[in-house]
């Protein structure tokens, strides 16, 4: 077991109060993984001090000698891969293939954000005027708040801090308090790859007290958060206040379709990855499956049986296919839908309770679960729980299963199987999401693909991709004039 420390300033440091908090291993309580620093908001004043310092030198650093540092970033990434992955599972519980995608989609993002360092392109337009350009240039914001979720301990802050990077800005970063071990690694990386110290702040801690005082600090530039829609709503609306630039990445209630003319043998593998993968923690988990009326009773019959399958443990070992919730809390949430979808009359076909067998009495383990006869308007085919629990709906039509998938406040993932080409096409239009799959379960977006959600799953921007470079970096409109004389733009040319 490790203490760990806050990095601000330049040095590892305890916070002020030097109060502390456990991180505990999610499939073993009697692990604990780390003590780490209970931060409040003085913690947070002195790193965008820091922060703010530091800007001065890396603003002007070329962006192609940012991306150096993380092209270095990737290569440490990929030597620590497995042992990133180890700490991860530990200390959030997800299997380990799953924590080995983890690091490898942030070494993705590094080899992105290396690249982009010699694109940040800007744009070049003609001038209405003789003898005169016009250009824009992308330039560094300034400091960026980074407050990120457990979920994806590795590959949400590369999402966000290596953009913010790349792109010039410098970083206050609180991740969350039940993944602060991972997140404490990246920050090492970023420094043993030559980042300036001061570029890079970490401030352990809870939501409430650190989350709030990066949010509320109005020498915080830009904020990038992946969490809640409450709490993204408490963050949008601070950082309206102050118009400050916020990006946020919120909850979901994804939903697969089957059609009836679909491989169901893949459509089963599909639905049982989306919706049990990362017990079912994940923002584009499959919560629902949208079956049309002619194949319901066969694929229903067909992903139980699977389903039961499913080896339920510690995600150490190589085949587990599911592993905890984060922690207790989490679970409760589960338990409680789980009572909810009974009451409302969804019929329970398989799960609907805790593990508590051999080797996972210790932990926070909860059956995959699925519930039918579940209809639009029912509680748990709106709300976003974020366990493993998938309610089903039966439809008749490709227009109904479409209106179905969008009849919810948000709009992050979504899925079809068919093999009808025309269909496909329909659910790409129709479908009201930041991403469609076909033929594909709703989770596995990819590094350099824009990432986010419509309604209330976000406010618009993206993460992943050239989209976010955009987000992190303002443009500046420039016009040179090499006529000589002043030339008054709309006046003098009609
Ligand atoms: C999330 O669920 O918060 O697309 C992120 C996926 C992963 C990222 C998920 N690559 O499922």
């Amino acid at each position: 077991m490790e203490n760990y420390q806050n990095f601000i300033n330049g040095k590892w440091q305890d916070c002020k109060s030097g109060k502390t908090f456990e991180n505990r291993n999610p499939a073993d309580w009697d692990e604990v993984v780390g003590i780490f620093p209970k931060s409040d908001k003085e913690d947070v004043e002195m790193a965008v001090k820091s922060a703010r310092e530091g800007f001065n030198d890396w603003r002007l650093t070329p962006a192609p000698k940012r991306g150096d540092i993380l092209k270095k970033v990737g290569d440490i990434m990929v030597d620590r891969k497995e042992e990133i992955a180890r700490l991860m599972t530990r200390e959030m519980g997800k299997i380990i293939h799953e924590t080995r995608g983890d690091v490898q989609e942030g070494i993705d993002t590094a080899y992105y954000a290396a690249s982009e360092g010699r694109r940040l392109l800007g744009h070049n337009a003609p001038s209405e005027l003789e003898n005169k350009m016009n250009l824009s240039f992308r330039m560094p914001i300034g400091v960026a708040g980074i407050i990120t979720p457990w979920n994806f301990p590795m590959a949400i802050p590369t999402w966000k801090i290596f953009p913010a990077l790349v792109c010039g800005n410098t970083i206050v970063f609180k991740p969350a308090s039940d993944t602060p071990a991972t997140a404490t690694e990246l920050v090492k990386i970023l420094l043993e790859a030559g980042l300036p110290p001061n570029v890079i702040n970490i401030v352990h801690g809870g939501g409430g007290k650190v989350g709030t005082a990066i949010v509320n600090n109005t020498d915080v530039d830009v904020i990038s958060f992946t969490g809640s829609s409450e709490v993204g709503q408490t963050i949008a609306e601070a950082g309206g206040r102050q118009l400050k630039r916020v990006s946020l990445e919120l909850g979901g209630k994804n939903a697969q379709i089957v059609m009836d003319d679909a491989n169901l043998e893949l459509a089963i593998e599909g639905v049982l990855w989306g919706a049990f993968g990362t017990t079912g923690q994940r923002c584009t988990a499959t919560s629902r499956l949208i079956l049309h009326e002619d194949i319901h009773d066969k694929f229903m019959e067909m992903l139980v049986a699977h389903t039961k399958n499913l080896k339920i443990g510690n995600g150490l070992n190589e085949d587990v296919n599911v592993g905890p919730c984060v922690n207790e809390g989490q679970r409760e949430i589960v338990e409680k839908y789980v009572k909810i979808g009974k009451k409302e009359g969804g019929t329970l076909v398989c799960g609907g309770e805790q593990m508590n067998d051999g080797e996972c009495s210790k932990g926070f383990f909860y059956k995959p679960t699925i519930f039918t006869g579940i209809t639009p308007d029912m509680t748990i085919a709106q709300e976003e729980i974020f366990g493993p629990v998938l309610s089903v709906l039966k439809i008749k039509s490709l227009e109904e299963a479409i209106e179905v998938l969008n009849g919810t406040i948000y709009g992050l993932s979504s899925s079809i199987y068919t093999q009808d080409v025309n269909s496909a096409f329909k659910a790409i239009r129709d479908i009201e999401a930041g991403i469609t799959y076909i033929n594909g379960p709703t989770i596995g977006a990819e590094a350099h693909m824009p990432f986010g959600g419509v309604k209330a799953t976000g406010n618009g921007h993206r993460e992943g991709g050239w989209e976010v470079y955009e987000f992190f970096s303002e443009t500046k409109a420039v016009y040179v004039d090499f006529s000589g004389k002043l030339q008054r733009a709309q006046i003098d040319n009609y």
